[in-house]
């Protein structure tokens, strides 16, 4: 990692962890899981993978305090989109609630010229690749297909065929590659997003296979967020998620996604390793989908209600809440006025959504490719004839 960067060494500004040496193991928690921030919000200075890697995370109390807002503002931007999506003024919506530390971890840890594959919940990666939050919500309108330039942003298009993103990001990455943008701090890695459920895919388990012989530069990270819709987790493996990349030939760890710290600094180390040359690493972030699948599913009729209630306690933003006030990172002035950005933020959404004009039907040949062909502009030309078949009609 370059020097300077977070989670890298602790410099002068940064905040070290508390002296105490604590690992996830001596401070009672799960040694199967990388934790740096515990649910009571408690700091763990450094904790190590299964291949015996010590992940630490050292900030500056700015960064800190970036990291919380981030979360804060991923969640309230989601709220407004579920609420608009009730209001029916979006058709569907995926949200993250319950994911914001795995999602604002990991987008954070990229670094500018790394590129992501995401699936269809990836709002707070989005977020953090600097994407205008409005644009995934066309497409959940209806009005569009997403918006943003991937090229520009380094951030493909949301992904509604589970598992796919894995398969193109493994051969952008192989292209990569094969391009020799990997090698050097500046090289180029790649992450692909998807679910717990997306690992019984077919695509995915030939992404892993693809990924690991031509050495890959990628980073397959899997937010299990313990279903699949309604199909809970122990219905895609009998082993932990994070296992099975050893059978593929490449390392693999679970960390605690709701802890935004490990999040980073796990993602961070293995986008490094894998612009440096050493090839694909799988990250299972161990969540919990606090919410529905989509706003057209009901959990009540495949979940119990202590199970909820167990994983709220593990809330990511409660625990990074509690860290900045009893470290004295953060007062409650700045807990207010990144309450008021939040609210400020979704109601311009609102505005903004409720302002989005519907599109003519005839547009959505406009973008099948960037310089059309003869034969979709003949189906161009036979639709507009039939719109214009109506009586009364405009076209
Ligand atoms: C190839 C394919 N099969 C089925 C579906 C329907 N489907 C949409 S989301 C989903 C579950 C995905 O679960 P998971 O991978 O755990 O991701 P999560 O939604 O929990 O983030 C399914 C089966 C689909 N979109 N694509
Ligand atoms: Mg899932």
């Amino acid at each position: 990692m370059a020097k300077g960067d977070p989670g890298v060494t602790t410099t002068r500004g940064r905040r070290a962890a508390p002296r105490a040496k604590r690992t996830a193991a001596t401070a009672g928690g799960d040694p199967e899981l990388v934790q740096l921030l515990t649910p009571a919000g408690e700091r763990i200075e450094s904790a190590f993978g299964p291949d015996g890697t010590e992940y630490r995370a050292d900030f500056t109390d700015e960064e800190y305090r970036g990291l919380y807002r981030d979360l804060v503002l991923v969640r309230k931007l989601d709220a407004e989109a579920t609420a608009l999506q009730r209001q029916g003024e979006l058709g569907l919506w995926a949200s993250l609630l319950g994911q914001e530390a795995a999602q604002v971890g990991s987008g954070r840890a990229l670094r500018r010229q790394d590129m992501a594959f995401p699936t269809y919940r990836e709002h707070g990666v989005l977020y953090c690749r600097g994407i205008d939050p409005i644009m995934p919500l066309g497409l959940f309108r209806g009005v569009d297909q997403g918006g943003w330039d991937p090229n520009e942003f380094k951030f493909n298009m949301y992904t509604i065929v589970i598992g796919a993103q894995t398969l193109h990001a493994t051969g952008y990455a192989m292209g990569v590659h094969m391009d020799g943008k990997t090698g050097g701090d500046d090289g180029e890695a790649v992450i692909a997003y998807f679910g717990d459920g997306a690992t019984s895919q077919g695509d995915v388990n030939e992404a892993f296979v693809w990924a690991s012989v031509f050495n890959a530069p990628l980073v397959f990270f899997c937010q299990n967020n313990q279903y699949a819709i309604s199909e809970p987790l122990e219905r895609q493996t009998r082993v932990p998620l994070y296992q099975r990349a050893r059978g593929f030939g490449f390392p693999g760890v679970r960390v605690d996604g709701n802890d935004v710290l490990a999040s980073y600094a796990v993602t961070r180390h293995a986008l490094d390793n894998a612009r440096h040359g050493q090839g694909p690493s799988l990250i299972e972030a161990y969540t919990y989908r606090m919410g529905a699948h989509t706003t057209s599913d009901d959990p009540t009729r495949y979940r119990i209600a202590s199970e909820v209630e167990a994983w709220q306690a593990k809330d990511p933003i409660a625990r990074m809440k509690t860290f900045l006030e009893k470290q004295k990172i953060a007062d409650a002035a700045f807990f207010a006025e990144v309450d008021e950005q939040a609210r400020a933020e979704s109601v311009h959404l609102r505005e903004r959504v409720l302002a989005m004009p519907d599109p003519e039907p005839v547009t959505m040949f406009d973008h099948v490719y960037p310089h059309g062909s003869p034969e979709l502009d003949e189906q161009r030309a036979q639709f507009s004839r039939y719109l214009e078949s109506f009586e009364g009609s405009a076209h």
